[in-house]
């Protein structure tokens, strides 16, 4: 009875000595992996190293390049931040033109295509006409670039204030209806109709690409 106890006290030390690992501990015990400490402090700066080897002389000529180049890159990036309002966008030649599903009177028009880098759509050919024409089908009747705000009956291009040398109009056009009409609309046949600037028509914008 007495040796029954004494292995049982024996054995419960053992148990308890492994489970706290406490000094007492036994080779009863099964291992269990290593414990470290916290890592030290950061040891002192090291010695100064060796001078280094003379840099290549400045290329001056490079410079300019690489400045010239970044000012073009920052241009282009505003440029598409700024025209990211328009969703349908086509190339012709040498143009880019750009609407959205929107109607403005003519001059917040002229706004909307100036806030963007660019101008009103303003047709010069055939093929220019044909390639807004597309857009027209989708959006109704735009404004073009053609007016005769300055002298009745005078067409000329509101970005440049030249005279209009292609032009397109419907027959019958312009009209000067009830002499009020100094804007210009491309209609969904593609043909060109005067028409009062506060009617709300679509817009489409041109950008020149070089
Ligand atoms: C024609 C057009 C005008 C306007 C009017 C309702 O005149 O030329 O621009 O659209 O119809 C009779
Ligand atoms: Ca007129
Ligand atoms: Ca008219």
């Amino acid at each position: 009875m007495h040796s029954l106890i004494l292995i049982s006290t024996i054995l419960i030390v053992a148990i308890w000595s492994c489970l706290t690992e406490e000094p007492t501990k036994t080779n009863l015990c099964i291992e269990k992996p290593e414990r470290y400490g916290k890592e030290g402090r950061e040891g002192p700066p090291g010695p100064k190293g060796d001078k280094g080897e003379t840099g290549r002389p400045a290329d001056m000529h490079r410079i300019t390049e690489l400045e010239e180049e970044i000012q073009t890159l920052k241009l282009s990036v505003s440029n598409l931040g700024k025209r990211m309002p328009f969703t349908y966008w086509s190339r012709y030649g040498q143009k880019m033109f750009a609407t959205k599903n929107d109607t403005l009177i003519f001059k917040e028009g002229i706004k909307l295509c100036k806030e963007a880098n660019g101008e009103i759509a303003m047709p010069v050919s055939a093929g220019e006409n044909d390639a807004l024409w597309q857009f027209v089908k989708l959006t109704g009747g735009a404004y073009l670039g053609v007016n005769d705000m300055k002298i009745e009956g005078q067409y000329e291009d509101f970005n440049t204030g030249n005279p209009v040398m292609f032009t397109n109009w419907r027959s019958g056009e312009p009209n000067d209806h009830q002499s009020e009409e100094d804007c210009s609309e491309m209609k969904s046949d593609g043909t060109w109709n005067d028409l009062w600037c506060k009617w709300s028509r679509a817009i489409i914008c041109q950008f020149k690409l070089i």
